[in-house]
């Protein structure tokens, strides 16, 4: 069970990292030339997924789940990015917003594809935060992030998700964000939460990596770094194996 590995690594205080891939950015060549990077200095999972309407989301789903030894999980902007390639799915619903699309529509869409296809399905509170610039997920969603100062809307709304029953709760700045999530908002879910935190966004050097940790993320996803320079896998791995 992905999830019930995630919690006990969660509650033992290891970290985890999780490897972003976005199919609009990187295609089935890209990924190939991931591979060997991934097995050599393996991260915890890999999400597969991105704001736009990706046709390939399947092929490079399928392509890792058959050549990496971690879970690959579907991180989906919308039901038409679902496909029965992958051993899990995020199955997301955008907390911040006010847009019933995002809250349950797409949901509804793909719950039986989802179903039909046995794969593992973990709940999460997803929460849009400024991150100094309109983000993909912001423009796509047509919703807007907790602004960034606002550490009690993202507590009461990461609260909110649990009590709902999901599973996780994501904190995210937007792919390529400008400003990652704040320490003092990290910290601040992350007391008042009992399930995984889940944080991500522009965290591209090491610093804002280790400052996400520190603030309590249990879990860090990188996506546009690695895309940039996939050598940084193998750092940013040492860096959450030895926090
Ligand atoms: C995951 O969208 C982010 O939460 C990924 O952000 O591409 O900036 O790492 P980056």
């Amino acid at each position: 069970m992905i999830y019930e590995n995630i919690l006990s690594k969660t509650k033992k205080g290891k970290k985890q990292i999780a490897l972003l891939i976005d199919p609009d950015k990187t295609d089935i060549q890209g990924v190939e030339r991931l591979l060997e990077t991934v097995n050599e200095t393996p991260p915890d999972m890999v999400l597969v997924g991105g704001s736009l309407i990706s046709d390939n989301t399947g092929d490079v789903a399928g392509l890792l789940r058959e050549n990496v030894s971690v879970p690959v999980l579907l991180f989906p902007g919308s039901s038409m990015q679902v496909t029965p390639d992958a051993d899990g799915i995020l199955f997301l619903s955008l907390l911040s917003g006010r847009n019933p699309e995002f809250l349950v529509s797409h949901h509804v869409s793909s719950a039986l594809v989802i179903k039909a296809s046995g794969m593992e399905v973990i709940s999460t509170g997803y929460i849009l935060v400024d991150g100094g610039k309109v983000s993909s997920v912001e423009y796509m969603s047509n919703t807007r992030p907790v602004p960034s100062d606002k550490t009690d809307i993202s507590v009461a709304t990461a609260v909110a998700g649990e009590m709902m029953g999901m599973k996780m709760i994501y904190l995210e700045a937007g792919s390529g964000a400008l400003m990652p999530v704040p320490e003092e908002m990290i910290s601040g879910v992350k007391r008042n939460l009992s399930v995984p935190l889940v944080v991500g966004g522009g965290l591209n050097t090491e610093e804002k990596l280790l400052s996400a940790l520190n603030a309590g993320a249990d879990i860090v996803v990188v996506g546009n770094a690695f895309e940039n320079k996939p050598e940084l896998l193998k750092e940013y791995v040492a860096i959450v194996r030895n926090f």
